[in-house]
């Protein structure tokens, strides 16, 4: 199933992205690749070709976005030269995002990496957090 998605994703776009999607996703689904897939609704900010930018199901600010690409990568350390184009475009729309999910006023960026720092979902995923005056706090 999986690796339908990705031949259909191959044949559409970009091709060095699409393969190494391929090569990095011969696993199950994980929740994150099923939001990407639209096989688990989400409330949708944005979405492109690389990404998705969904509402997280348990706000920690006023405004809680979750952007993630679409090809699975597990988190920040499995960011690669290959991989980084796709990284650099998510954060390309960073702003974009936050102003399209009502944030005026700044917001943070945050991404949790493994064991410690309570990564939940292995599926790469930058938490943007706003809407409100944010704590002063480690990040
Ligand atoms: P982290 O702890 O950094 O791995 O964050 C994972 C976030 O993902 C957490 O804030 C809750 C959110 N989340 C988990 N499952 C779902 C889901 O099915 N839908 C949405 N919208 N968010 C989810």
């Amino acid at each position: 199933q999986c690796l339908q998605y990705n031949k259909r994703y191959c044949r559409s776009q970009n091709k060095r992205i699409a393969l190494h999607y391929g090569k990095e996703h011969k696993m199950e689904k994980c929740i994150f690749c099923k939001i990407a897939a639209g096989e688990i609704p989400s409330n949708k900010v944005y979405e492109d070709e690389y990404m998705l930018a969904f509402h997280d199901i348990s706000p920690m600010a006023k405004v809680h976005v979750l952007v993630i690409p679409k090809m699975h990568i597990a988190n920040v350390d499995g960011i690669t030269e290959e991989n980084s184009e796709v990284i650099a475009k998510m954060f390309a729309k960073m702003g974009d995002i936050a102003k399209a999910a009502g944030i005026t006023n700044g917001y943070r960026v945050i991404s949790n990496c493994g064991s410690d720092a309570k990564q939940s979902v292995m599926h790469l995923h930058f938490h943007i957090l706003g809407g409100q005056e944010l704590p002063e706090k480690m990040a």
